[in-house]
């Protein structure tokens, strides 16, 4: 390690609350126990289905992450103009470091930067290399599952507002009152005067949105099975992994991809003294990917206590990023 890497490592004063076994097998003993079965899609980002995920977006179907990429680019002017400056930056999430580096790079003089991240490598890969970049921001990283209340690392240097960072649509891997719950948990993050910056992925033909979560290269498959191989790792589950299969389908009038495990055969799965029947064809719900309209997004929003003042979406409007504050 470099001593630029170290000092960077050393200086990013870590808060680690990542999941621990026991919740992880509690988890996912509840979603086998629903009819229909369900597990937890924020399982899927272990090291292998982070590694899968960056494979994704670089995937010629999966349209979302370089469509973001390329409207933020374009529009960072108006993006910064309409935040203000000083701004403590709070991401959901560590996400991409790409969209991550754009947002520091141009908004004005920002004094903070805490992602929220449940993976502690991912996390701390992304706070060591955004910290030699901008050696004016400070590093304050939080090792937790954002979707429960953390208290916010304060800066040494007072911001002039708090702004909530979550691209990539990842609030669509939310049901509607999951993502309300956590729009009025970032409304509590930023306090009266913050914002937030959302990515959202809007609604159009089906087609082309299919095809995003069923490349060819079959990389969204992998991503989705790793999932097995996660649970069997760590909580000693014994899903047979060619038991599954991926299968990946937009239900129009609820305006999501519904992407599900089918079982390929009678088979029982275990999880401890617990054991789950699946019958052949069985399907097992593992993510939704909600799709967004205007009075969609306004409308959920609302919900939470917050109220779109600025929206930017690409020429062909696949996809959007819309500027929230408290109602
Ligand atoms: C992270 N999230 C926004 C991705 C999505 O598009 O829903 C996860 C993903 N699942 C399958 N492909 C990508």
């Amino acid at each position: 390690m470099n001593a630029a890497i170290a000092r960077a490592r050393a200086q990013a004063a870590l808060t680690d609350l990542r999941p621990q076994p026991d919740d992880i097998a509690a988890d996912a003993i509840a979603g086998l126990s629903a009819a229909p079965k369900t597990l937890p899609s924020k399982y899927f980002y272990d090291a292998e289905g982070s590694r899968l995920f960056e494979a994704i977006t670089r995937q010629p179907e999966y349209y979302l992450t370089r469509v973001e990429l390329a409207l933020m680019e374009a529009q960072m002017a108006s993006i910064a103009q309409a935040v203000g400056d000083g701004v403590h930056v709070v991401e959901f999430g560590s996400g991409s470091g790409r969209k991550t580096e754009l947002l520091l790079d141009g908004l004005q003089a920002p004094v903070a930067y805490t992602p929220i991240e449940i993976s502690r490598t991912a996390l701390m890969d992304s706070v060591t290399r955004l910290g030699q970049e901008f050696s004016d921001v400070q590093m304050l990283p939080v090792c937790a599952d954002f979707t429960r209340p953390v208290s916010l690392p304060r800066a040494d240097r007072p911001a002039q507002r708090t702004l909530v960072f979550f691209p990539g649509s990842t609030l669509g891997n939310f049901s509607d009152d999951e993502a309300i719950r956590l729009l009025r948990s970032m409304r509590d993050t930023m306090g009266d005067d913050g914002c937030a910056l959302i990515g959202i992925d809007l609604d159009k033909d089906p087609a082309i949105i299919e095809a995003a979560y069923n490349d060819q290269a079959g990389v969204t498959a992998a991503f989705t099975l790793n999932l097995l191989t996660r649970l069997n790792r760590e909580i000693g589950s014994d899903f047979e992994i060619d038991g599954f299969r991926h299968r990946a389908v937009y239900a129009r009038e609820r305006m999501r991809i519904e992407t599900m495990l089918v079982s390929e055969r009678a088979q029982t799965v275990r999880i401890g003294e617990h054991a789950f029947d699946f019958g052949a064809g069985e399907v097992m719900h593992v993510e939704i990917s909600q799709k967004y309209t205007d009075a969609s997004f306004s409308a959920l929003a609302a919900r939470a206590g917050l109220r779109v003042t600025h929206g930017w979406n690409d020429g062909n409007d696949r996809f959007g990023l819309r500027l929230l504050q408290p109602a």
